[in-house]
């Protein structure tokens, strides 16, 4: 018999072959000075088609959104076209990949922003978490606050960036709305205390993903743009005083654009599953009209029955692809899988990276 999980599925324009999605993950081997993938990301990324839709690392939409070291980019014509052998190379081997759509906002430090001035946000509250700089981890900068021209032109950024993604052969993006970064410190209360029309009760805080998403949607169609958010994750330092409210009014606001898929981390970003009182994952599901992506410590069992039970479309995988690259392979017959080494998960070169052997390499050595 064969399980749902490993059965075709359309998210809007993109057609995969099975339901298994690699989730977005940063692994800081890109050129630190042009943002730009070489040929080990054209091999890493290659390993890994056998997903039905790969989620690429997250990857700046400008110069002031990058908050780590050897993060890539997608807003200069030689990051796309350094892009662009990855994607043909994930397409040479039936497969499909979407780039994460990344600014960081306050979780940066001013030795990565451009003229080492302070990160941006949507109010000037540190976020109290680390980020990797040169020399190693580091508290992050305190930011400013974002004045109402400037998210104008951020949201330009997106849509200029969703652009030169198309342009590099993708087929769509995830906005990454998740995590404590840039479109998360809008949502939230913990990182937003505007008191403009960007601030304050929900209806504001949303404004600022709603103008991204129409932006993209109207560069790219609504059929190539998903979302990804964590409602109900403390990662990077961010925090909200009801998020079950809160995501309960962005989901039913997201409907509107037609959107390929909405990609939810369950609980605590690659943590805990466990919801407070009151939260829920399945409400949120409920309320949202298109494909949905879940994430966040699922193993065989658990993704074969989400998607069985109709609980996801799709399921995204993280630190699983980083030691799996024949993950579907190993899924689809039950193989046991690789544990990653988290030493050489952030920076570095082929170590850890691309010399993890698929379940045929490892019988053969
Ligand atoms: C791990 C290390 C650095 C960044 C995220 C983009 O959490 C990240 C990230 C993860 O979404």
């Amino acid at each position: 018999m064969t399980e749902a999980l490993f059965t075709p599925f359309t998210a809007g324009e993109i057609e995969m072959r099975n339901r298994i999605v690699m989730a977005p993950l940063t692994r800081n081997r890109a050129d630190d000075d042009t943002g730009e993938v070489g040929d080990l990301h054209v091999e890493y990324y290659r390993q890994r088609a056998g997903a039905g839709l790969i989620v690429s690392e997250g990857t700046q939409i400008s110069p002031v959104g990058k908050g780590y070291i050897q993060t890539p980019g997608i807003h200069s014509e030689a990051q796309v076209a350094a892009w662009k052998r990855v994607t043909d190379a994930v397409h040479a081997e039936g497969g499909r990949i979407v780039v994460q759509l990344w600014h960081v906002g306050r979780v940066s430090h001013v030795s990565i922003q451009p003229g080492g001035a302070a990160p941006v946000a949507p109010s000037a509250i540190p976020a109290g978490s680390k980020t990797f700089i040169k020399g190693g981890f580091a508290e992050t900068s305190a930011p400013r606050a974002l004045t109402v021209d400037e998210i104008a032109d951020i949201v330009a950024e997106y849509r200029h960036a969703a652009k030169m993604a198309i342009k590099a052969g993708f087929d769509g993006v995830e906005v990454h709305g998740a995590n404590g970064y840039l479109v998360d410190q809008f949502l939230k209360t913990g990182a937003n205390t505007r008191d403009d029309a960007y601030g304050g009760p929900v209806e504001n805080r949303a404004r600022f993903l709603f103008e991204v998403l129409e932006a993209i949607t109207d560069e790219i169609g609504g059929g190539r743009t998903g979302l990804r958010i964590s409602p109900f994750s403390p990662a990077n330092g961010i925090s909200d005083a009801d998020p079950q409210e809160t995501f309960e009014y962005v989901v039913k606001g997201l409907n509107r654009f037609g959107l390929a898929f909405l990609h939810v981390v369950e609980g605590a970003t690659g943590g805990s599953r466990e919801l407070a009182e009151g939260q829920s994952v399945t409400a949120l599901k409920d309320l949202f009209d298109g494909p949905y992506m879940a994430n966040n410590g699922y193993d065989r069992e658990m993704a074969v029955a989400a998607v069985r039970d109709g609980a996801a479309d799709l399921v995204a995988f993280g630190k699983p692809f980083i030691s799996n690259p024949d993950l579907v392979d190993r899924l689809s017959v039950d193989a046991p899988l690789a544990a990653p080494d988290q030493a050489t998960m952030y920076g570095g070169g082929a170590e850890g990276y691309t010399d993890y052997p698929t379940l045929a390499g490892s019988a053969a050595a």
